[in-house]
């Protein structure tokens, strides 16, 4: 957020977990909103995850280089057209390297699993419409425990971090807003998250979007 009076700065809201605000430049994000517009059509395109229990999910999704579903990955959509899923984009691997030494610095990343070597093969594209939300959970999908990287687009939200044992307190809730970085390793790679509610009409008018937008990038050890 350019010309803050107060810019919001760096925090470790737990042990692993690093929030870097206004990390990505206005350039970034438009670039990502442009390329999630992209992401988003058909084939293997924007879907609505249908849940075991009958329920569906508030938030529309897009899956690249792997297709998540709950609760597992596949190379195709297996709950949707069936389609071989999107190849996983080489600008976000570029930005989740960077995201991960810029969250733990050069002298931090051998104290993180799978940091130092870090590389991700998938990314889950979330778009949140006013009113969506995503309730706690944790991401075990994945083989190995590298960091989790999330950027976020366009309104802000609050979010919870949990803990690792259980779906109840203690938790904190932050706010993230469009541009903000938040990177997941070490112990917090596995805790209960999950967003709140969105901030409605808090994005930026200039991303030329509407709702928030969330792209998490994993490493998920599969081959
Ligand atoms: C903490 N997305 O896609 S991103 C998800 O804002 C997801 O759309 C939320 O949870 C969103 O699974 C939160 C931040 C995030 C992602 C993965 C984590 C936090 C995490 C994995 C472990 C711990
Ligand atoms: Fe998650």
């Amino acid at each position: 957020m350019p010309g803050e009076l107060f810019p919001r700065e760096r925090s470790d809201p737990a042990p692993g977990a690093v929030l870097l605000p206004d990390w990505l430049t206005h350039a970034e994000q438009l670039e990502l909103v442009a390329a999630c517009r992209e992401w988003a059509r058909p084939p293997a395109g924007l879907r609505t995850v249908r849940l075991p229990t009958g329920g569906q999910m508030s938030v529309r999704t897009v899956c690249l280089g792997w297709h998540w579903y709950p609760y597992g990955y596949a190379r195709t959509v297996v709950d949707g057209d069936g389609v071989p899923v999107k190849p996983f984009p080489p600008l976000l691997g570029r930005l989740a390297v960077r995201a991960v030494a810029a969250a733990y610095g050069p002298d931090g990343l051998d104290g993180i699993a799978g940091a130092e070597a870090y590389e991700p093969d998938v990314a889950l594209v979330n778009h949140y419409a006013e009113g969506a939300r995503m309730g706690l959970h944790r991401d075990r999908e994945e083989r190995v425990d590298a960091p989790v990287v999330s950027f976020s687009l366009g309104d802000g939200c609050v979010f919870r971090l949990g803990n690792t044992e259980t779906r109840t307190r203690p938790w904190t809730d932050l706010e993230l807003h469009s541009g903000d970085l938040l990177v997941f390793g070490g112990p917090s790679r596995f805790a209960y998250h999950g967003v709140v509610r969105t901030l409605a009409g808090t994005a930026d008018p200039a991303l030329g979007m509407t709702g928030r937008l969330n792209i998490t990038v994993r490493q998920s050890g599969l081959e």
